[in-house]
């Protein structure tokens, strides 16, 4: 048996070892070396403490839904034997997720159908699942334009939450998974449009239908705020209407939950992202204007700084109370017809927003309720002052009168207004999508060389991004 000499160099020491493997071992070990690149140390650190949180989290969920069944089995007093049935159906579901998570989603088992809405990095498409026949919205993110944006961080971040989201006021997500090109978010499929698309068709709206999105806003939101997080991006588009009328958020790439994760530090070298659209953006008639407003901060890579609280954009410290300041805006612009801040460019509105003392007015044409500019005022408000316990804010006198709020019926009571759905592939409350605003499907990426030229790799910049949720059918 031959020797390989220990004073001989590593990489001939290797050589002269494959050359006493059989053929197919070689071409095996041949392929793999040159596959193999040259990681620095901080970005493998970085990759084994993020897949290890992630096994632990893993772990904590299956402890979790374990606990869950037994309080559950507790509270009906099922019989002994009925209690290890249910453990072992659990067990069951419990392997079945794991190769399920094991096996490869890829975009050909989903049939793409309309297009309901285009974003800074990608778009979203109503899909259906080929294997089990379920519609669902598919958000496709290049992965390209993600990286050359440093918005790795925010698409992570927003994987964990709505993936962790558990609860009636949060868009599901069912799957992510990626390929070459693209990221994939497979979620909950909500039918009846956003709060944009209906402020644009309706104008303005009447105080009690206001009410009823502002009271629900302020479950959601408290919501997210009892599971950790910040949405730190609450706009109109934001906000989803189900087929019954009732809201759901979507949108979490802005959203923190203050985890070493999701801090974009991690992910591009503390290079900070960009946050707010400053190009021009003026027309002439007012609904017409909001429509391209719209259009436009969809299709920016930054977002408009209408709804944005002033402590984020001064960069100041802030806190989850930032939401309820974008939640004032909103009620302004549903029950006024416009954004308080409007103003010629968004870096004008910016100016008006960070300067809210001087700009903020309810204009008394618009004949609102004394209570209704009250519960604006007190909720666009400085940090210190603002209205940000959700207890106080349900028991603000907006919600008190004429009638009250039934806070824990509200979700299962009737909504004001019923968004019409003609089948189940109506996508006629979305605003149509021109298609010179077509994203990541769209032909020709100039982004790769000046990736290449950056020495960014797209590729390694999503680790583990792939996910299943546990109960993943729909009904
Ligand atoms: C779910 N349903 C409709 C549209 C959507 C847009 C973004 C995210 C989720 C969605």
């Amino acid at each position: 048996m031959s020797t390989t000499p220990l004073t001989q160099p590593l990489q001939q020491q290797h050589e002269a070892s494959l050359h006493q493997l059989p053929q197919s071992q070689q071409q095996h070990q041949q392929r793999s070396a040159s596959t193999i690149r040259h990681v620095p140390a901080a970005a493998c650190k970085f990759y084994l403490e993020h897949h290890f949180e992630n096994l632990m989290k893993h772990h904590h969920e299956r402890i979790k839904r374990r606990q869950k069944l037994e309080e559950e089995m507790n509270k009906v007093k099922l019989s002994e034997q009925a209690q290890e049935q249910l453990r072992q159906l659990l067990s069951m579901k419990e392997s079945r997720h794991l190769r399920m998570k094991r096996s490869k989603l890829n975009v050909g088992m989903f049939h793409k159908h309309a297009l309901l809405g285009v974003g800074a990095f990608g778009e979203v498409h109503l899909v259906r699942k080929k294997d089990n026949d379920q519609l669902y919205a598919m958000k496709t993110l290049r992965k390209s334009q993600v990286a050359l944006r440093n918005q790795a961080a925010h698409v992570n971040a927003e994987r964990d939450i709505l993936g962790e989201a558990d609860n009636e006021w949060i868009v599901k997500l069912y799957y992510s998974f990626q390929d070459e090109k693209n990221l994939y978010f497979v979620m909950e499929y909500i039918p009846g449009g956003d709060l944009m698309s209906l402020l644009i068709k309706k104008g303005i709206f009447e105080e009690n239908l206001s009410r009823f999105y502002m009271a629900e806003m302020t479950l959601a939101i408290e919501s997210v705020h009892r599971m950790g997080f910040c949405h730190r991006d609450i706009k109109p588009d934001n906000v989803l209407l189900c087929s019954n009328g009732h809201i759901k958020l979507t949108d979490f790439g802005l959203c923190t939950g203050f985890r070493w994760s999701h801090n974009s530090t991690y992910w591009n070298g503390g290079i900070p992202e960009d946050s707010v659209d400053m190009s021009n953006d003026y027309t002439s008639k007012p609904l017409e204007r909001r429509k391209r407003r719209h259009r436009r901060h969809c299709q920016s890579l930054v977002g408009t700084p209408n709804y944005i609280a002033p402590e984020i954009l001064q960069r100041r410290h802030y806190t989850k109370s930032c939401d309820w300041w974008s939640l004032g805006v909103i009620a302004f612009e549903m029950m006024v017809g416009h954004p308080p801040f409007l103003a010629r460019s968004p870096a004008e509105t910016q100016h008006k927003v960070i300067n809210w003392r001087q700009f903020l007015h309810v204009p008394p044409a618009a004949r609102l309720r004394q209570e209704a500019s009250d519960i604006i005022y007190r909720l666009c408000a400085d940090p210190g002052e603002r209205l940000s316990d959700p207890a106080n804010i349900k028991a603000h006198p907006f919600f008190c009168t004429p009638d009250p709020v039934n806070w824990d019926t509200l979700l299962h009571s009737t909504a004001p207004y019923v968004p019409l759905i003609r089948d189940e592939l109506d996508t006629s409350n979305f605003d149509p999508v021109e298609e010179d605003a077509r994203g990541a499907d769209s032909d020709g990426d100039d982004t790769s060389e000046q990736l290449a030229q950056d020495g960014i790799n797209p590729h390694e910049k999503f680790p583990d991004f792939t996910y299943r949720r546990f109960f993943d059918s729909i009904y």
